[in-house]
C-alpha cells in the first residue's frame, strides 16, 4: 500500500470514532503534527483531547488515558509499539501516525509511516497533514504547519529545500495562497526576524570565513556592497524586505568570497517557505522560524502555547512564546560559553563534555551543536547532562556537520548500539542523536561511542576529504 493509502485508512478509521485522543511529541514536528489533527477533528466535529510527552516510555505511557477513546499516535509510537502492546491496547483502538523506525511487534498496528513507504524526508506533521486531507479536502491551509514540522525535523536541510512529498504538500500549500515558496533564497536561518549582518554572522551552513561567526566582519562586508542596511527611521533591515536586486548583489558577493576561499557554493542557496499572511518581521514569517518558536515551546515544557499559536492565537499565546524564545537563546548562549570556556575533552575520533546539572537537558544539544563550529569540526561532539527527572540516568546529545555525515558518520548508529550495551536507549538522526543511560557507565559509553565512530570512520568505501 501507498503512504496515501494508509493515510486514507487511518483517516477512515479516526472518523469512525466518537472520541479521540491524540498522543504526540514536544518538538516543533510533534507539535505542528498535534496541531493538525486537532483543527481536522475539531472540524469534523469529533470529541477530541491532546495528550504531549517527551518520549514514549514506561513512565510516560501512564499519560495516555485508560478510556475508550481512539489513541492516535503522532511523531512517535512506531518505535514503541510493544510498550503499546504491553498497555494492552488492541489494534481496534490505535493508529499511527509517524516517520520513525518502526519497532518489529507481534500486533499489527495500523500505521501511516512515512519510512514504511521509504520516503525518508516526511515528518510526521506531513503524515499527519496526508491524513487530513483525506479527512476532508478542505485542509490544505494545514499544509503551513506541515511545511513547519517537517522544516523543524530538518527535513529540508540536506537538499537546502524539501523534496518528495513534502516539497508536494508545500506546492498545494502554494496553489492554495498560503505559503509562498522562494527559490534559490539565501540559506541563512532569520531571514524574517534578524539584521542582515546578524543573520549572516550566526550562519555556519555554509562557513564563510571572515563572516560566520564575526558580526563585525559580516556588517564591514555589507558596508563595502553599498546596500542600504537601515531604515530611515534606523531600524536593521531584514533579508526578506530586500529588493530582488539587492539580494543578487549580496549573494553573489558571498558566493565571490566562498570561491576565494576554495569552498563550494552550492549550500549558499535554498528553497525558501513563507507565510505571507503572517505579521512581517515576526517568527511565524517563514517555516524555520515558526518552528524555532514551537521548539522553544516544547523545551520549556509549554507545547500546548505552541498549539495555540498553531491554532491561530496571535495575541497572549504568541507574546509567551516570544518571551520563551528570547529566554531559550540567552540560555543556549551561556551554554555555549560555558562550553568553549570550560574546554571539551578530546578523544581520537569525538570530543566530549559533562555539564552536570547546570543546564536544562532540552537545549544541550543544541548548545553543543553551536558549540561544534568553534571547535575542531571534524570531531562529532558529545555532551553529556543529569537527566532532572531521574538523576540515576544521564542524556546525552551528539552533533556533527554534514560535511562529515557525507564520510558516512551516522550518529544515531553510534548512540543506539552504544545505550543498548550499558543498558541504555537511543535514537536520533544521523546528523544529530540522543541517548538516555545509566549514570555509572558514563566512562564506558563515551569510549565505546569513539570506538564505533572510530569504526564509521574506517569503514571502506567512505570517501575521505
Ligand atoms: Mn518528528
Amino acid at each position: 500500500m501507498s503512504l496515501r493509502d494508509d493515510a486514507r485508512e487511518v483517516a477512515r478509521v479516526i472518523l469512525s470514532h466518537h472520541e479521540v485522543t491524540v498522543i504526540s511529541h514536544i518538538d516543533a514536528d510533534g507539535i505542528a503534527g498535534e496541531s493538525i489533527l486537532a483543527q481536522a477533528l475539531s472540524r469534523a466535529e469529533v470529541p477530541h483531547k491532546s495528550v504531549f510527552v517527551r518520549q514514549l516510555e514506561p513512565l510516560t505511557m501512564r499519560q495516555v488515558p485508560d478510556d475508550d477513546s481512539l489513541k492516535v499516535f503522532c511523531d512517535l509510537g512506531a518505535g514503541q509499539q510493544n510498550l503499546l502492546l504491553e498497555r494492552g491496547l488492541s489494534r481496534e483502538e490505535v493508529v499511527i501516525i509517524d516517520h520513525h523506525v518502526s519497532q518489529p511487534c507481534g500486533r499489527d498496528y495500523l500505521q501511516a509511516n512515512s519510512l514504511l513507504s521509504g520516503h525518508g524526508k516526511l515528518s510526521a506533521a506531513g503524515v499527519a497533514y496526508l491524513v487530513a486531507r483525506e479527512m476532508d479536502g478542505g485542509n490544505a491551509d494545514l499544509s503551513r504547519l506541515a511545511v513547519v514540522g517537517n522544516v523543524g525535523d530538518m527535513m529540508a536541510r540536506e537538499d537546502c529545500g524539501l523534496t518528495g512529498p513534502a516539497r508536494e504538500i508545500a506546492i498545494e500549500g502554494a496553489e492554495a495562497g498560503w505559503i509562498e515558496i522562494v527559490p534559490r533564497d539565501l540559506n541563512c536561518y532569520g531571514i524574517s526576524t534578524r539584521p542582515l549582518h546578524v543573520c549572516l554572522a550566526y550562519n555556519d551552513d555554509p562557513y564563510i570565513p571572515g563572516i560566520s561567526n564575526n558580526a563585525g566582519g559580516a556588517l564591514r562586508f555589507l558596508q563595502r556592497l553599498g546596500v542600504e542596511l537601515q531604515t530611515p527611521d534606523k531600524r536593521w533591515r531584514v533579508w526578506e524586505e530586500f529588493s530582488p536586486d539587492e539580494k543578487r548583489l549580496v549573494t553573489s558577493s558571498l558566493a565571490q568570497q566562498l570561491i576565494a576561499c576554495g569552498e563550494p557554493t552550492d549550500r549558499l542557496f535554498c528553497e525558501s517557505y513563507l507565510f505571507p499572511a503572517e505579521a512581517e518581521r515576526t517568527p511565524l514569517r517563514n517555516a524555520q522560524e515558526f518552528a524555532t518558536l514551537l521548539n522553544a515551546c516544547g523545551r520549556w515544557t509549554r507545547p500546548r502555547v505552541g498549539g495555540a499559536i498553531c491554532r491561530g492565537d496571535r495575541g497572549e499565546a504568541f507574546r509567551e512564546a516570544e518571551h520563551m524564545l528570547s529566554n531559550h537563546r540567552a540560555v543556549i548562549r551561556e551554554l555555549l560559553e560555558y562550553i568553549l570556556d570550560t574546554g571539551v575533552r578530546e578523544l581520537s575520533h569525538i570530543q566530549y563534555i559533562h555539564v552536570g546539572d547546570r543546564y536544562p537537558d532540552t537545549i544541550v544539544g543544541i548548545g553543543a551543536g553551536m558549540a561544534l563550529s568553534r571547535l575542531n569540526m571534524d570531531k562529532p561532539i558529545l555532551i553529556m547532562v543529569v537527566q532532572p527527572e531521574d538523576t540515576s540516568l544521564t542524556k546525552v546529545s551528539m552533533r556533527t556537520t554534514e560535511r562529515v555525515v557525507s564520510r558516512g558518520i551516522d550518529l544515531q548508529q553510534a548512540l543506539t548500539v552504544a545505550s543498548a550495551e550499558v543498558g541504555g536507549a537511543g535514537g536520533g538522526h544521523r546528523i544529530a542523536a540522543g541517548a538516555y543511560i545509566p549514570r555509572e557507565s558514563e566512562d564506558t559509553f563515551v569510549e565505546r561511542v569513539n570506538q564505533l565512530i572510530g569504526e564509521q570512520f574506517a569503514r571502506p568505501g567512505q570517501g575521505h576529504c
